[in-house]
């Protein structure tokens, strides 16, 4: 069987490398060029545990090609879809690249294709998809090809164990379109697998990350109580959590990434009528960045240092630990905040960069030290040492890496409440 993957990014990469070392043939579509040299060349283009060995075998074995010409997935059993959809502006989904991967497939499939869509759509896409295929090609949906929603549940870091390992579902537009699409993917998937519709498919994914983003706003509406009550919301909610119905996540400066942020408004997006809940959850997250500025300008207030002479050393930018993708990271948001209020803003990331090269120039003079990503090299760091750098000290930790307040700082974390 052939098979071709169009977009090759975190996703589609891994998962044309998984085919190809099942043993079909697979096709990689890219239309960036430099990304398909470097496939074919037996390099990632991105960082994830073990893809180079793997990517290696499936290119040397000759199962694996990558090209920018669409010419070459004409005719393929089955195509695989796995481009980003990625917000506008106004905060509307943007489809274009989903639908111009939808054009290029249906102007070259053959009768009997599968055609599944990875990408996180709003609901109701896959059948108006399908729909677009049938009027460019004159196939009828469901029996002259077939179609499904397969979401991807990867977490960076861990994809190669997950792709195998999590259970997936496959949405068909009919349930014949399901049950190939199942039989496909248990090829290298091992978790369990379970079949439904393409539009509860959508809607699967969309809640499993909305419910997240709820959960961590509800986290933050707590930790903005806590501080109204002088208790460390860390300590409640830990205790909250032994509870054995109970699981509270984590309050902090922000919710990033390429998923939380934008799915909860992929799942409202198609719908006549709005219930609130989700869209507050949505503000208040986004609003976290914007109360970290606050804990940083109480502490200037209280040390009379004014905010417009102030130095303020941000560590971390990218949107969580150990990674280094800064796509609507929260510390990012932070410096937005406070660049026109102080004198200067510096940065500092292991991973990513910044404007700083080491931790040390980051917090030299420094009037504040603020903590916006949870890096493990952020963890257990010598404050009273470090502090010996700064002007100021001033230390706001918006991750809850910091267990006790170093010694002569003055000290706020976000949910802390008040010491
Ligand atoms: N965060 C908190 N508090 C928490 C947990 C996370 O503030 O308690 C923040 C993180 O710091 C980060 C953001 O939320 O800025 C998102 O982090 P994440 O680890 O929750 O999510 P992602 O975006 O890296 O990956 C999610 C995952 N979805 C779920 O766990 C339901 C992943 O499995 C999905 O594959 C991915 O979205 C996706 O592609 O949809």
């Amino acid at each position: 069987k052939e098979i071709a993957v169009i977009g090759l990014g975190y996703i589609g990469l891994p998962t044309a490398i998984m085919f190809a070392n099942a043993g079909f043939r697979v096709t990689g579509y890219e239309i960036r060029e430099d990304v398909v040299r470097s496939i074919n060349s037996g390099k990632a283009h991105i960082i994830e545990p073990e893809i180079d060995e793997l990517l290696k075998k499936a290119v040397s074995s000759g199962n694996l090609r990558a090209t920018s010409d669409p010419e070459e997935i004409r005719n393929k059993d089955a195509y695989i879809i796995c481009v980003q959809t990625p917000l506008k502006e106004d905060k509307t989904p943007d489809l274009s690249y989903l639908e111009s991967a939808v054009r290029t497939v249906a102007e070259r499939m053959k009768k009997g294709s599968l055609v599944v869509i990875e990408s996180t759509v709003p609901p109701l896409t896959t059948v108006k998809m399908a729909k677009l295929i049938e009027e460019i090609r004159g196939f009828k949906a469901g029996e002259d090809f077939y179609m499904v929603h397969a979401p991807e549940r990867v977490m960076p870091g861990r994809i190669f164990k997950e792709l195998v390992y999590n259970s997936r579902i496959f949405g068909g537009i009919t349930p014949e379109s399901s049950e190939i699409a199942e039989k496909l993917y248990r090829s290298f998937v091992k978790g369990q697998t379970f079949k439904t519709s393409s539009t509860v498919s959508e809607v699967v994914k969309l809640m499993e990350n909305t419910f997240r983003d709820v959960n961590i706003a509800l986290a933050n509406e707590f930790a903005f109580l806590a501080h109204q009550y002088g208790v460390n919301v860390f300590e409640a909610i830990e205790l909250a959590n032994t509870h054995p119905r109970v699981n509270i996540h984590l309050p902090g400066i922000g919710v990033g990434g390429h998923c939380l942020p934008k799915d909860p408004h992929l799942l409202l997006w198609p719908a006549k009528e709005d219930f609130g809940l989700i869209r507050t959850a949505r503000e208040i997250n986004d609003s976290m960045p914007l109360f970290t500025k606050d804990l940083l300008f109480s502490a200037f207030k209280q040390l009379n240092v004014p905010p417009e002479e102030a130095v303020v050393a941000v560590l971390g930018l990218a949107y969580k630990g150990n990674s280094d993708d800064t796509r609507n990271s929260p510390a990012i948001a932070f410096i937005d905040a406070i660049k026109d209020d102080v004198r200067e803003v510096r940065s500092y990331d292991p991973f990513v960069g910044g404007s700083a090269e080491s931790l040390e120039e980051a917090l030299r003079g420094a009037d504040a030290a603020v903590i916006a990503t949870d890096h493990t090299a952020f963890k257990n760091l010598n404050w009273e040492e470090l502090g010996k750098l700064m002007r100021t000290k001033i230390l706001i930790d918006g991750r809850h890496i910091i267990d006790k307040p170093p010694r002569g700082f003055l000290f706020k974390g976000i949910g802390r409440g008040e010491y």
